[in-house]
């Protein structure tokens, strides 16, 4: 069986990163979802909030899994750990491509693991974590950009 990893940090979950997982197993038999525990900036939500809104968010998709990437976890030694063939990612365009393939070119050399690059929809390139963050704590309505689970976090997280 055929299995990915879709790993980020999902600082929160946004409908660009839901594209791809969907998309992802369309390709794959089995996709695990990896929620990373390790940030260099401290998350708005704790991992045990974004693992949940994953899990909410990915429940009616058959082949998804949601697991947390634990901190000081190579990202392919995770791999091998889950039985996993590749890492699925996302691409808005040039900036994430520069970015993403040398992790991709590293994560190779490691341990042979390939990396499946995919176009993100025309609808959510301009979709990051952090301006959905900017614009709904401006008072900004980011509902059509986030899934359910997330809009009930955010606004639970008003109060
Ligand atoms: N449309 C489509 N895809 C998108 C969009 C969008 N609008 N926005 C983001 N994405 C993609 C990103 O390109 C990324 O692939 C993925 O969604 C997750 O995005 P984020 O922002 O939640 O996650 P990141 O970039 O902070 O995650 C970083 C990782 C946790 C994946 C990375 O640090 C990692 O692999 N860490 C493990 C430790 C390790 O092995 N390090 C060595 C690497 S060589």
């Amino acid at each position: 069986m055929q299995s990915a990893v879709c790993p980020g940090s999902f600082d929160p979950m946004h409908n660009g990163h839901v594209e791809i997982v969907a998309r992802a197993v369309n390709l794959f038999e089995e996709v695990v979802v990896a929620v990373s525990a390790n940030m260099h900036k401290s998350p708005m939500f704790s991992l045990e909030d974004r693992i949940e809104m994953a899990q909410e968010t990915f429940s009616y998709l058959r082949g998804v899994s949601v697991k947390p990437l634990p901190p000081g976890v190579l990202l392919t030694d995770f791999c091998k750990e889950v039985g996993a063939s590749a890492v699925v990612k996302g691409l808005r365009g040039a900036h994430d491509l520069a970015y993403e393939s040398s992790m991709a070119t590293m994560n190779r050399h490691l341990t042979g693991l390939e990396t499946v690059f995919l176009t993100a929809d025309g609808r959510y390139t301009h979709l990051s974590s952090t301006l959905v963050k900017e614009v709904h704590s401006l008072g900004g309505d980011v509902s059509e950009f986030i899934p359910r689970a997330v809009h009930k976090r955010l606004s639970a997280a008003d109060m």
